[in-house]
């Protein structure tokens, strides 16, 4: 038994987090009406401009879906503020239909029972204290104070390490634990994601989480973030230098951790889009992911210890395209038909059975244990392996070619200590396919 892996165990707030599943990214801003990925903070609020702003209208879409909460980019690389703030006359309310979109998202939110976040983007590239030091993290200080306070309760407020300021650029040194200290101080039950301690970016923007994910890691990794943050031109010494990755492939195995002195609950959040870009561009409505593409996402990163946010950019008209809300409509029933029938509740014995995914849920309170497991299937009286696989955490899903079996075993091959299974589901996907 390794008691010191199993010690490590998540805080309430991240248990909450984690049994969320499934959220949404909703990047609309500027870029919307600049059809860019990234402004350059000249833009004019004039140019932020719905034609029939319906926030009603997102949250519904995210309803249909199956998303329990949201989190809306309140600023954005280029400094422009979609919330009603005291600090920058950079902000919705100088737009041509001024209107707090953060406020009225908040009111939608409590309306239709999700949850909100915010993305606050630390680099700004509009604002003039960018690069002085204090007077900067004086300003980022009082915008959060303004978003922990004027609105509902936060689920997460979300830091994005991305700097293109390059090697002769400005450079802030952020005051993450002033950051920190507001959100706790106001919103302490949110989490603090990505340049934050709370939950840790998956590694990649493609929707692939590890074979093995791991949420007990080195507390290195805390730093990984907040280090590329600085500067992300490879010849910087501390980028260059960065002790652990979150791209590393492994962060977890007993291996890894071995000779760590200091480990911590970190788990994963894949951030993905729906499309190619963040925001939204009209010549991408015909690249929105397939349903089976992302029903493929869902379960590799639900099914795969980490929490998916799934990023839908409104569109000019300030709703989610139709092309958008019809594809997450149909990825809504599909997860609904295939996981609402569970094949094992209130039997004893299966009968022959078709059975094309099994999920299994470890009770993370209690640390994350399995390392390696298999399940085996009863086919025409004899035992058959069906599946492989190494961790399981919150949630695995294990998605197979659809077998008929009269039995259905798992067996734990290593673990790190005794394990506790919170959750075992069988089900059957008569459209899937492998
Ligand atoms: C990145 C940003 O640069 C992108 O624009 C986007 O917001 C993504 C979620 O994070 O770091």
């Amino acid at each position: 038994m390794d008691t010191k892996l199993i010690s490590i165990r998540p805080s309430e707030n991240q248990v909450a987090w984690q049994s969320l599943e499934f959220t949404a990214f909703l990047h609309f801003g500027m870029n919307t009406f600049t059809n860019r990925e990234w402004g350059d903070g000249t833009e004019l609020p004039s140019s932020y401009n719905p034609s029939n702003l319906d926030t009603d209208q997102w949250c519904q879409v995210l309803k249909n879906a199956g998303v329990k909460a949201c989190i809306i980019t309140a600023k954005h690389h280029d400094g422009f503020c979609l919330f009603d703030t005291s600090y920058t006359k950079h902000n919705v309310m100088q737009s041509p239909k001024p209107v707090d979109v953060v406020a009225e998202l908040s009111k939608s939110c409590l309306k239709y029972g999700l949850k909100m976040g915010v993305y606050l983007s630390p680099w700004d590239r509009h604002e003039a204290s960018y690069g002085s030091g204090k007077a900067y993290d004086d300003y980022f200080c009082a915008q959060l104070e303004e978003l922990t306070t004027k609105y509902d309760t936060l689920y997460s407020v979300w830091f994005d390490g991305a700097c293109g300021e390059g090697k002769n650029g400005k450079k802030q040194i952020y005051d993450w634990d002033r950051y920190y200290d507001v959100i706790r101080k106001n919103q302490p039950q949110a989490v603090i994601a990505v340049c934050g301690p709370d939950v840790r970016w998956i590694g990649n923007e493609a929707g692939q989480t590890r074979p093995s994910e791991w949420s007990v890691v080195s507390s290195r990794l805390k730093d990984a973030e907040r280090i590329a943050s600085l500067s992300q031109t490879e010849d910087d010494e501390r980028f260059r230098l960065r002790p652990i990755k979150s791209t590393d492939e492994d962060l977890g195995s007993r291996a890894v951790l071995a000779d760590e002195d200091e480990l911590c609950w970190y788990p994963a959040e894949v951030d993905v889009s729906i499309r190619p870009g963040w925001f939204y561009h009209p010549e991408e409505d015909d690249k929105v992911r397939s349903v089976e593409n992302l029903l493929k996402i869902y379960e590799k990163s639900v099914g795969g210890n980490a929490v998916l946010l799934l990023n839908i950019p409104p569109d000019t008209t300030g709703n989610i395209n139709i092309a958008d809300a019809q594809r997450l409509k149909e990825l809504g029933e599909r997860i609904r038909s295939i996981y609402s029938h569970n094949l094992l509740e209130g039997v004893k014995t299966l009968p022959n059975q078709l059975v094309s995914h099994v999920v299994l849920c470890e009770d993370i309170r209690q640390s994350q244990r399995i390392e390696a497991f298999r399940i085996e299937a009863q086919i025409d009286g004899t035992w058959q392996e069906i599946y492989r696989a190494t961790t399981v955490g919150y949630k695995k899903i294990c998605r197979f070619k659809p077998v008929c079996v009269s039995g259905l075993r798992i067996v734990v091959e290593e673990c790190r200590a005794e394990p506790i299974i919170s959750f075992v589901g069988a089900y059957y996907d008569e459209w899937g396919k492998v």
